[in-house]
């Protein structure tokens, strides 16, 4: 039996892999559900030996061994809301689906389909791409692609906002509740970094706020997913959430430490230093189709 969950501190569960150097993967999401005061719990993946400069080399965890992770955190804590992160290869999305349906942990759960490191290196194989599609999106309640990611699991290109939208609908297609197509990357129709969000009752907006020219952005994508799951922790709902995690995400980027030689991670505590800062430059634009 689960004890009673002190409200103040939920409990939200990362699948994904690892960064020694701090910056993406489960450190980073634990560093995240930290700062926002969400209990942070994990199940590994892989554990990958890289730092600012790249990835070396890629360890994965026997997939047996990640379920039975995530099993022992679900029969003993009050799991509120998951994030996935790196899952490497096909059979693993297959029993990590698995298990999120088997200990019933879909109820929040955000699927960041990570593909390829900051630097590069691919960190989902090809042959796992249709297993994301057809087994992990239909449980999300939100799946965050940037806009290559988006391209892949939407079987096409995004040049313009009109094929944004047709590939989050074809995402939603798969069976999620609800995308976000990140404008970090490359199409957005302004400067500013605009995410592009829709859901299965069609409402639909962007989010944007300032873009920020730095090479410090390793994690960033684990960073945003982490910070969203949090704010769905704490019983925010899905757009107040997204404002929140967005925010979120450029006061890390804004306030970066300047560490390693490569691409530097983000700052976990900027945020939280001066959070009314933040939220107020996240703009909001509803959008009719
Ligand atoms: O942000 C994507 C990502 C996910 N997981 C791990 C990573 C990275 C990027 O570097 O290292 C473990």
């Amino acid at each position: 039996m689960n004890s009673v969950q002190p409200a103040k501190h939920p409990v939200v569960l990362t699948i994904a892999g690892t960064d020694p150097s701090g910056g993406a993967g489960i450190q980073a999401d634990l560093k995240t559900f930290m700062s926002l005061a969400g209990f942070g719990t994990s199940a590994i993946t892989a554990v990958v030996d890289q730092n600012t400069m790249g990835v070396k080399s890629i360890h994965p965890i026997p997939h047996e061994m990640v379920r039975e992770q995530i099993q022992s955190v679900a029969e003993d804590l009050p799991v509120r809301a998951v994030k996935t992160g790196m899952l490497h290869d096909s059979q693993l999305i297959q029993t990590v689906s698995r298990a999120i349906r088997d200990f019933d942990l879909s109820q929040n759960l955000v699927v960041d389909p990570v593909m390829v490191a900051k630097g590069g290196a691919s960190l989902l194989l090809e042959e796992a791409q249709e297993s994301l599609r057809q087994s992990l999106i239909p449980l999300a309640r939100i799946v965050t692609p940037n806009l290559p990611e988006a391209e892949v699991l939407a079987r096409m290109k995004i040049e313009n906002a009109q094929e944004r939208l047709q590939a989050a609908q074809a995402i939603l297609d798969l069976g999620a509740q609800a995308v976000v197509i990140k404008g970090g990357h490359r199409y957005s129709a302004s400067q500013d970094a605009e995410d592009f969000y829709l859901d299965q009752s069609g409402r639909s907006f962007t989010l944007s706020c300032p873009r920020i020219e730095t090479q410090h952005t390793h994690g960033t994508g684990c960073t945003y997913s982490a910070a969203l799951a949090t704010f769905l922790v704490h019983g925010y709902d899905l757009d107040q959430a997204m404002v929140s995690a967005k925010a979120y995400i450029h006061a890390a980027i804004s306030q970066t430490l300047g560490l390693g030689h490569g691409h530097g991670p983000t700052n976990h505590w900027a945020f939280q230093e001066n959070p009314q800062h933040y939220i107020p430059q996240v703009i909001i634009h509803e959008l009719k189709h």
